[in-house]
């Protein structure tokens, strides 16, 4: 059903309480899983960026763009790189 069925996997584990949204304290949450720090106040920067709602939360379209911004091969490391990078220099 999903167009992105890869990036589905990677979203529903940071979702943990799947209401099929990602908080700022889910994806610190996922951040500490890839042995990242970042802050509560930092994730919820991120998620501001790339929320595309105004909801405060990233949907599955969010963070299938979060995924594409780092690339397919590298994923999860490069996706903690570019967190740092989205921190200090918020996206329009
Ligand atoms: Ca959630």
């Amino acid at each position: 059903m999903s167009k992105h069925p890869k990036y589905e996997r990677v979203f529903n584990h940071f979702d943990e309480n799947g209401d099929g949204k990602i908080s700022p304290a889910e994806l610190q949450q996922c951040v500490k899983a890839i042995g990242g720090e970042l802050s509560l106040k930092e994730a919820g920067v991120v998620v501001e960026a790339l929320d595309s709602d105004e909801d405060g939360l990233l949907g599955l379209e969010d963070f299938v763009r979060l995924m594409e911004e780092v690339g397919e091969e590298e994923k999860l490391s490069r996706c903690m790189r570019w967190i740092g990078v989205g921190v200090s220099h918020r996206r329009a």
